[in-house]
């Protein structure tokens, strides 16, 4: 896939950037129509009469058709925008789960969940949590899964993708558990809609969250996509402007779905800018990302596998494994193996990822992690194993 140049960044930089699973790097064209906007179409939206107001509107609205095209929503109405994944999950939590669960009831999650999708439901008082387990080759242990049901299993969130195994998890499977007990399957799609293509439609999810930052798009805004009859049922999580439909001094009605959930004036111009990144992925083609990841990633592992004293957490399966990479380097410590790959221009994170009980479970402080994006090279690659062979040298473990 050939488009560094389109990355502006990339070219005035020269390092190899492997830290994409945190945030992605952003394309001309996302740049451009953020740049657009505030020099000539910005407005509030969904207030003014006047006619700035209405094309700003216009253009936020369309932004999120195009999401709810890209993700194969049957109505852009299911698209609500949200500051990121965190808070579609945190809204998912308190309202999906804090409104309508009771004592006694259990949401089942997994060990390798990032905190965003643990935290907010360990703020439900009474709710059993129960985690899923993994495989000996790090994919979601589905009998595992099925073994922690039971008929107070009121909801299943699991990751799309792990941001720290790279795995890829079965969300077929996942909504076949759920339906032996009527459960709800919530997907934190953060590292699964970025890389794979996704259809609502057919995976198999009742709701959906996602971050713009990491698929070429700004910070500051994400989505929450769920079915039309569950996000109608669903109470509002913020009350303010926009969010309404009467409102008096002691009680108000909503507005429809999705404004409900959209209290406050929304992040206008970072919609148009994911919508901007969603064009420029569908233009790409979300098979041929996928194609381009899974490539990249095998010749990783393969190349990882060459130096001496690596281990990679992660599955051997590459059908399951997205290209994010976790891995060690001896007992050199992740943090200061990035400190010596950041002296030679290689940007890896290292650290628990914020996936803090999956560390625990692995039986390690933290990881390196290298993680791709459309931009993403072989030449990169090779230089963060080059990196890992000095880093080796300089501690004195080279085999
Ligand atoms: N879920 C997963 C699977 C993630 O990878 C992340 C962010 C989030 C949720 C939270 O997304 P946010 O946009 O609301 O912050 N993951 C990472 C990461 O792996 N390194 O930095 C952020």
């Amino acid at each position: 896939m050939d488009v560094r140049r389109d990355f502006p960044i990339l070219a005035s930089n020269d390092m190899a950037f492997l830290d994409s699973a945190a945030s992605s790097q952003k394309p001309e064209v996302v740049i451009e129509a953020m740049d657009t906007m505030l020099r000539s179409g910005y407005a509030n939206v969904h207030r003014g009469a006047y006619r700035l107001s209405g094309e700003a509107t216009d253009a936020y609205e369309a932004a999120r058709a195009k999401v709810a095209t890209f993700i194969g929503a049957s109505s852009p109405r299911e698209v609500i925008f949200t500051r990121g994944t965190t808070t579609a999950m945190n809204m998912l939590a308190a309202k999906w789960g804090g409104d309508r669960l009771v004592p006694g009831d259990n949401v089942v999650l997994s060990v390798m969940e990032h905190h965003a999708n643990l935290v907010p439901w360990q703020f439900l008082k009474g709710v059993e949590l129960r985690f899923a387990n993994l495989t000996d080759d790090y994919a979601l242990d589905v009998n595992s899964l099925r073994n922690r049901v039971d008929e107070r299993t009121r909801i299943i969130s699991i990751t799309g993708m792990s941001n720290v195994l790279g795995t890829i998890t079965p969300i077929d499977q996942i909504r076949a558990v759920a339906d032996t007990v009527g459960a709800t399957v919530i997907v934190d799609g953060a590292q699964l809609v970025p890389h794979l293509p996704v259809n609502v439609e057919t995976l198999g999810a009742d709701f959906l969250a996602f971050s713009a930052h990491k698929m070429l798009g700004p910070t500051g805004i994400g989505v929450l996509w769920g079915r039309m009859e569950l996000l109608d049922e669903m109470d509002p999580f913020e009350g303010g402007g926009e969010m309404i439909d009467e409102v008096g001094l002691f009680e108000s009605t909503w507005a429809p779905v999705p404004h409900k959930f959209e209290a406050g004036t929304p992040p206008i111009v970072e919609a148009i800018g994911l919508g901007a990144a969603v064009d420029y992925l569908t233009d790409l083609g979300m098979d041929a990302v996928r194609k381009h990841d899974a490539e990249l990633t095998a010749y990783a592992l393969e190349q990882l596998a060459t130096v001496s004293h690596v281990t990679v957490y992660g599955p051997t399966d590459l059908n399951i494994r997205g290209g994010t990479i976790s891995f060690t380097l001896g007992d050199i410590h992740p943090h200061d193996l990035s400190t010596i790959l950041d002296e030679n221009g290689i940007a890896v994170r290292a650290g628990h990822h914020c996936a803090r009980p999956l560390m625990d479970h692995l039986g390690i402080p933290a990881t390196a992690r290298a993680s791709f994006s459309v931009y993403s090279s072989s030449d990169e690659i090779d230089r963060l194993v080059a990196g890992l062979e000095l880093a080796a040298k300089l501690f004195g473990i080279a085999s």
